[in-house]
């Protein structure tokens, strides 16, 4: 049985071989070409970051290390496998696949789980800052700014400024990163008490428990297994999807300066606070519930498609729908829909009933509109209103679960920056006018 530290020690070298075999043998090698519309376009498309723990497919979706959703849920350990109650993924196990690209054991993740339990208290300090927060504050940037005030005790920043060798930098970010992971259900969880006065008010941690059956018992759901078996499975399948989008990228490009973990995961934070990326599953549970309110429980396709359509008309996107990558349903969706469908409380609640009607009738009102080019539902469309149906109706809180889960993914990516010694990033950037002075040359 290998500590997780001592899995991704063992494959450094091979990696760091992968990565100096690449720049010898293919550095000068083309893989696209860089048009203005790429620069005007949010860079969709262009192949420029190395990203590790995942990649995401237009048509496929995402996987893994090669994994994709069903081949993890297959093969990584889940709560039963621990001794625990649940069936779903843990998002430990995720972690594991994700730093190393390798499987764990039951035993490592039974070890990785008593470890992140051991690390998750807050210090006073950071408990106090949250406590000083107004209630109206939004909870992401709580989150954001309860994060950057962990790195009060950040291990990578206190070797640096002792002088630590660049090829040492992996260790205490892994360290850090293993800390920050640890103690975010805990962060999280104080917020949603001083906001909404729900859960233990303590932050509690059993020690026998795994990260989110003790994130689950801290918000007030340690009695409800559904609830628990459903953030387990939404935290470990959305914790990653390749390195692109705005809060994989952040933490990337803010760890390249050698800002430490909480920092980087910090500023992750606030771009997922956005609503066209992680506010999103806010966004669809407010925009679903309205459309209840305005066609009654039992809509028919016809006031579903009027209602998508007056979306349309005044002018804002039907959230939870396109993508920038996907072109086809995205497989987090459909996990989450199948997870839906195992569970009577799930599939007789008029709240799931009318976001998978919903699921079925936008991609056609999307087709006809004629703008996005996937008229598909993203993960944000179904995963707020099973935490809807199970009493957390608080939907300003739904990024900070989403906030949670991302850390599982973007984290793991500093830890490999820093073993590959992944430089700062610096892109060019050019002015109107330097473009068209460059464009008449
Ligand atoms: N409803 C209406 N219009 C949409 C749309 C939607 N769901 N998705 C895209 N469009 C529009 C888009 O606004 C753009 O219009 P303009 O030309 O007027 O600017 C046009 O279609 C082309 O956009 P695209 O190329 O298909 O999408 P982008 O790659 O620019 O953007 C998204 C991708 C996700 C930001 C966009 O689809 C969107 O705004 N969706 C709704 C918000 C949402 O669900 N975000 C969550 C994404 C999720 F996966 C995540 O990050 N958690």
């Amino acid at each position: 049985t290998k500590t997780l530290k001592d899995a991704v020690a063992e494959i450094i070298p091979a990696k760091q071989e992968q990565l100096k075999k690449l720049k010898a043998e293919h550095g000068e090698s083309k893989l696209g070409e860089i048009q203005l519309q790429h620069l005007l376009g949010g860079m969709r498309g262009l192949k420029v970051m190395l990203w590790e723990g995942s990649v995401l497919d237009s048509e496929t979706g995402i996987t893994f290390h090669g994994k994709s959703i069903p081949d993890s849920q297959k093969v990584l350990p889940t709560a039963a496998d621990l001794g625990l109650n649940g069936n779903e993924i843990l998002p430990e196990s995720m972690l594991w696949l994700l730093l190393t690209g390798n499987v764990p054991s039951k035993e490592e993740v039974k070890n990785l789980s008593a470890e992140l339990a051991a690390k998750g208290a807050l210090p006073a300090h950071v408990e106090k800052i949250i406590d000083s927060f107004p209630k109206t504050l939004h909870p992401m940037t709580q989150f954001a700014a309860a994060v950057a005030a962990l790195n009060h005790d950040s291990k990578f920043a206190a070797a640096y400024a002792k002088g630590i060798k660049k090829t040492e930098y992996w260790a205490p970010v892994l360290e850090d990163s293993i800390d920050l992971i640890a103690k975010l259900p805990a962060v999280a969880a104080r917020i949603y008490y001083n906001v909404f006065g729900r859960g233990d008010g303590k932050q509690a941690i059993d020690s026998s428990l795994d990260l989110i059956g003790n994130y689950s018992k801290m918000i007030g759901y340690g009695d409800n297994q559904g609830m628990t078996d459903y953030l387990r499975l939404y935290i470990a399948i959305h914790g990653d999807h390749e390195g692109g989008n705005v809060s994989a990228h952040t933490a990337h490009l803010v760890g390249s300066a050698l800002s430490d973990p909480y920092l980087s995961y910090s500023a992750a934070l606030l771009g997922l606070a956005g609503p066209l990326h992680g506010l999103a599953n806010q966004e669809v549970l407010g925009w679903a519930l309205a459309m209840q309110e305005a066609v009654g429980e039992n809509a028919s396709d016809e006031q579903i498609k009027e209602y998508l359509w007056s979306t349309l008309k005044s002018g804002r996107v039907v959230p939870g729908y396109g993508h920038a990558v996907l072109r086809q349903p995205d497989p987090r969706f459909t996990a989450l829909s199948k997870f839906c469908d195992t569970r009577p409380e799930l599939r007789d609640s008029s709240i799931v009933q009318l976001v998978q009607k919903v699921s079925q009738v936008a991609p056609g009102v999307l087709k006809e509109h004629g703008k996005t080019k996937n008229p598909f539902p993203n993960v944000d469309a179904a995963s707020g209103c099973v935490l809807y149906q199970y009493g957390l109706t608080e939907f300003t809180y739904y990024t900070v679960i989403f906030g949670i889960s991302r850390a599982i993914g973007a984290l793991p990516q500093l830890v490999a920056d820093r073993y590959l010694g992944m430089p700062i990033e610096r892109p060019k950037s050019m002015s109107m006018d330097s473009l068209e002075a460059f464009l008449k040359k």
